[in-house]
């Protein structure tokens, strides 16, 4: 399929909307061949002065939070009244294409993932967190460029991918399920701390309820993790993606949040800063990848490791070794040598 893609054609494809083109960059940029990562930074620089333009928006949530059936339901609310198009992509670096737990269940996303102005997308199956993250991210680029404006980014709640998705996104959602007996137990008040705005679903029914108790209990819990009052405390709100209660309210503080960020001038140093941790990301990324991959520096490491275990070599001196070897390598890098007809850096528009 890469072999003689033709990296204009595609952009000019994926400019033009053409949800085919969409689908085979993505598969481009998530690949780690170094070949393909090749064609991947030329598409990116490509499309560079076209991106940055979407609403970024995290949604996190445990499994079972509702996060699918949310997704469903906002994103049609918001394509069919609020005329956005609307891309959903996801980090869960535990998926695989065929067991992945996010968007895995198509079903829910079903009547949401057929309009037009929808485009779904499951989570790269890449392994390590870092992987995915940049795959998802690249994808988000490609995204912007295709004229989505508004980017969902879906995660699970239980760890490290959230604070991945929150480097790469304006404003961070953050569902919660009321549950029986000490609610706020099993939050973690890092993730709380990552949350933008808040919103207990499944508010509805015999639900309903309980759902406003929750978020009056995690409303005092914010208060005590943001006690510096200077700080802007996350709203906690309450909806039902079944009854549709709530769902504009929730929307419409998502985009009071991003207002804010634009009003204070924070939203152009907060994608200014993402674009520095993203740098410094993909420098450790590359040098990690060249490091594990490069024949050079495997031959170096096996020598190493025999003379190690003779206690020829001591760890100081096996390390200085390996990583002259690599130091000699580097050509292999899959960057290759600088082009310096080379301008525009990829990467997204910070605006
Ligand atoms: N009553 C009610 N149930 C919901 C609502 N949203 C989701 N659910 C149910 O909660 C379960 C988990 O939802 P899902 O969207 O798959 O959660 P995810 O794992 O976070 O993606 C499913 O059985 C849904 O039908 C809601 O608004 N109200
Ligand atoms: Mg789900």
């Amino acid at each position: 399929m890469v072999r003689n893609m033709d990296v204009d054609e595609l952009a000019t494809k994926i400019l033009e909307g053409s949800r085919g083109h969409i689908a085979r960059a993505i598969t481009l940029v998530e690949s780690i061949k170094p070949e393909h990562r090749r064609l991947a930074h030329e598409l990116l620089r490509k499309l560079a002065p076209h991106t940055g333009k979407a609403f970024r928006v995290g949604i996190t949530g445990v499994p079972g939070a509702g996060k699918s059936t949310f997704i469903n339901a906002m994103g049609c609310k918001l394509i069919t009244e609020r005329h956005h198009k609307v891309a959903v992509l996801a980090i869960d670096p535990s998926s695989s294409r065929t067991g992945g737990s996010i968007l895995g269940d198509r079903t829910r996303m079903g009547e949401f993932a057929a309009l037009d102005d929808a485009f779904v997308r499951p989570s790269p199956s890449a392994g390590h967190l870092g992987g995915v993250a940049r795959a998802t991210r690249e994808s988000m680029l490609v995204l912007e460029a295709a004229g989505y404006d508004v980017v969902l980014v879906e995660t699970v709640g239980v760890g490290q991918s959230e604070v991945a998705v929150a480097g790469m996104v304006d404003t961070f959602l953050m569902l919660q399920v009321a549950g029986t007996g000490d609610q706020l137990q099993g939050i973690k008040r890092g993730i709380l701390e990552l949350a933008d705005v808040i919103a207990i679903t499944k508010a509805d029914g015999d639900n309903a309820g309980q759902a406003r108790v929750a978020a009056r209990d995690l409303s005092i819990a914010m208060k005590l993790i943001t006690s510096d009052s200077e700080k802007r405390r996350a709203p906690v709100l309450t909806c039902s993606s079944y009854s549709g209660d709530g769902l504009d309210e929730v929307w419409d503080a998502v985009v009071k949040h991003r207002q804010e960020l634009e009003a204070d001038g924070v939203l152009h140093s907060r994608r200014l800063s993402q674009q520095r941790d993203w740098l410094w990301n993909m420098v450790r990324g590359e040098l990690e990848e060249a490091l594990r991959t490069s024949p050079t520096v495997q031959a170096a490491a096996r020598e190493v490791e025999a003379k190690l275990a003779t206690e020829e070599l001591s760890a100081l001196e096996g390390a200085e070794v390996i990583l002259r070897a690599f130091a000699a390598s580097v050509d292999e890098l899959a960057w290759g040598a600088p082009d310096p007809s080379r301008g525009q850096a990829w990467g997204g528009r910070l605006d």
